[in-house]
C-alpha cells in the first residue's frame, strides 16, 4: 500500500480525516511533529497547497493537508484563514469570537475546508473545497468535536457541530463535503 502523510498537528483534525481516510487503499502515516509549515498564504486553498506540498517534498512520500476555518459575515469573513491564530486555545477562540460578535443580530457564517493532495515531489495531484453554512449561537452547545463546534449550529440538522455524531458531522460539515469530493479521486490516484 502507498503511504500517505496527513500532514496537520490538530488532533481534531486529524481524528476526522482519519475516519474519512479509513478503508482507502492507503497507509496512513503521521506528519513528523517537528515539521511544522508555515501559513504564508492568503486562501485556504493556497494554504492547504503549502502544507501538503512541503510535507510531501520533505518526507518524500504523497501527502494530504487540509486548511480550514470559520468566516462570520458580520465580522466581515474574520476569522477565515486566521481563525487558528484567533486565540491560543480552543475556549480563547471562542470567547473572543463571541465578545467580538457581542449581540449583533447577524448571525450567520460559513465554515470553509480545502483539502490538497501532493505527490512525492511536491506537485500538487488533487485540490477540493467543501463549505457548511450555519450561524453563530451566543452560547456554546454540545460536548462532542473540536474547536469552535460548540458555537457552530447547522439549522438543517438543528443541531451545534458538537452535538452531532460524527456521522452526523461527516454528512453535513465542510470536511465531509471537501472529502466526499475527493474520496473518489483518491480510489483511482497514484
Ligand atoms: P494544521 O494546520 O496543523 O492542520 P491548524 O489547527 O493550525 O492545524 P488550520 O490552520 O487549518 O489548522 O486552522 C483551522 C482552525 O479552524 C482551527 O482553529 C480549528 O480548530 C478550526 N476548525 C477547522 N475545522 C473545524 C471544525 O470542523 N470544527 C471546529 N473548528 C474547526
Amino acid at each position: 500500500m502507498t503511504v500517505l502523510v496527513v500532514a496537520t498537528g490538530n488532533p481534531g483534525k486529524l481524528n476526522e480525516m482519519q475516519a474519512y481516510l479509513e478503508g482507502l487503499d492507503w497507509q496512513l502515516q503521521l506528519k513528523p511533529p517537528e515539521l511544522d509549515v508555515e501559513e504564508t498564504g492568503t486562501t485556504f486553498l493556497e494554504n492547504a497547497r503549502l502544507k501538503a506540498c512541503t510535507v510531501a517534498k520533505v518526507t518524500g512520500e504523497w501527502s494530504i493537508a487540509d486548511d480550514s476555518g470559520l468566516s462570520v459575515n458580520a465580522l466581515g469573513g474574520a476569522p477565515g484563514i486566521y481563525s487558528a491564530r484567533y486565540g491560543s486555545t480552543d475556549e480563547a477562540r471562542i470567547d473572543r469570537l463571541l465578545r467580538e460578535l457581542g449581540d449583533t443580530e447577524n448571525r450567520e457564517a460559513q465554515f470553509v475546508c480545502a483539502i490538497v493532495v501532493a505527490r512525492p515531489d511536491g506537485t500538487v495531484a488533487a485540490e477540493v473545497e467543501g463549505i457548511c453554512p450555519g450561524e453563530i449561537l451566543t452560547v456554546p452547545r454540545g460536548q462532542g468535536g473540536f474547536g469552535y463546534d460548540p458555537i457552530f449550529y447547522v439549522p438543517e440538522v438543528g443541531m451545534s457541530f458538537a452535538e452531532m455524531s460524527p456521522q452526523q458531522k461527516h454528512e453535513c460539515s465542510h470536511r465531509g463535503r471537501a472529502f466526499q469530493t475527493l474520496q473518489p479521486r483518491l480510489e483511482e490516484m497514484r
